[in-house]
């Protein structure tokens, strides 16, 4: 008979039993978000961004249907390369696993996940939201959903500049979710600075971030989770027009070739990443390495306070 349990990596389960910091991070963006063979690379220097901090990353993925949180590096490479790699948001976890499958976790799989484990934080290139033909499609990610139940901290530049921002804000607060900018007030947008949004809260530190969690955990009323939204740096965002051109463009080819469900979300991102000859592969990268240095940090902040699971 088969057994259907989490597999903790050596070093992850060590960590979480000491009260030591942990990193969760997703494999989607490795596996469907980047193009090889620069995605393998990718997902290794954001390991070592985590662990530069002083935090422990668990990447966490499916291989052969084993959920695995902390994926060792021959685990990593083959979800990386392999062909036929799933892209697995919450309700496929148990179809893949009993399957046998490999899969690659989204963002909302990769926060069930790293939450039921014990982990508190979680870093993240975009979040998953309302797609911009919503109202018609009734496409909106998973993401948001499982955010709305589950405890973590989120790390990201916002929601990709593919969606519709300001519906998926108010997707947010129709949630409960809550969203801090981290040093701003203004909503980033992922590839974009500022996606033309303000914001209730901004906070200026990691510490400030574990107090927020610690404060979520103390008070018992808040079941969902946090997002903390890191801007890029405006002289490191990707050309506004080359962005608003190559969104138009990739908006038309979606249409054109018919595309839908989760399919959407990788299309849009390999059109940026083949239209701007690389421009916006070279930002995505940045947004993944930044958020995964300020996740680190804000989970050894929580670890000092000895919120152990944030
Ligand atoms: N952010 C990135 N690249 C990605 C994604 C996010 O920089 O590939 C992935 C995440 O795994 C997210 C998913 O959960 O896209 C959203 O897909 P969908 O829109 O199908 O829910
Ligand atoms: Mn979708």
């Amino acid at each position: 008979m088969k057994n259907f349990h989490v597999r903790l990596g050596i070093e992850v389960a060590d960590a979480l039993r000491e009260h030591r910091p942990v990193v969760a991070l997703e494999s989607t963006i490795v596996s469907h978000g980047l193009p090889r063979p620069e995605n393998l690379r990718v997902a290794r220097e954001i390991e070592q961004t985590v662990r530069d901090a002083g935090a422990v990353p668990a990447t966490i993925g499916m291989v052969g249907g084993q959920l695995v949180v902390g994926l060792d590096d021959a685990e990593l490479t083959r979800l990386a390369t392999v062909d036929g790699v799933s892209k697995l948001s919450v309700r496929d976890l148990a179809v893949a696993a009993a399957t046998g499958a490999d899969g690659a976790t989204t963002v909302a799989a990769t926060s069930a996940v790293a939450a039921a484990a014990g982990i508190g934080v979680f870093a993240t290139g975009g979040l998953g939201g309302v797609h911009r033909e919503a109202a018609h499609t009734f496409d909106e990610s998973a993401d948001l959903g499982t955010l709305a139940r589950t405890p973590i901290a989120v790390v990201c530049a916002g929601v990709k500049s593919i969606l519709d921002v300001g519906a998926t804000l108010e997707r947010l607060e129709t949630l409960g979710v809550a969203v801090v900018g981290y040093r701003t007030r203004r909503f980033p947008g992922f590839y974009l600075t500022d996606a033309g949004f303000d914001l209730d809260w901004s906070v200026d530190s990691p510490e400030q971030v574990a107090d927020v969690l610690a404060a979520r955990a103390g008070h018992g009323a808040h079941p969902g989770g946090l997002l903390v939204a890191n801007p890029l740096p405006i002289d490191e965002q990707l050309d506004p027009a080359l962005h608003d051109r190559t969104l138009t463009e990739g908006l038309a080819l979606l249409e054109r070739d018919g595309v839908t469900g989760k399919a959407v979300t990788p299309y849009l991102l390999a059109h940026f990443h083949s239209a701007t000859a690389g421009a916006s592969l070279a930002v995505n990268v940045r947004i993944i390495l930044r958020n995964a240095d300020l996740a680190a940090r804000i989970a050894v902040a929580a670890a000092r306070r000895g919120d152990s699971a944030a």
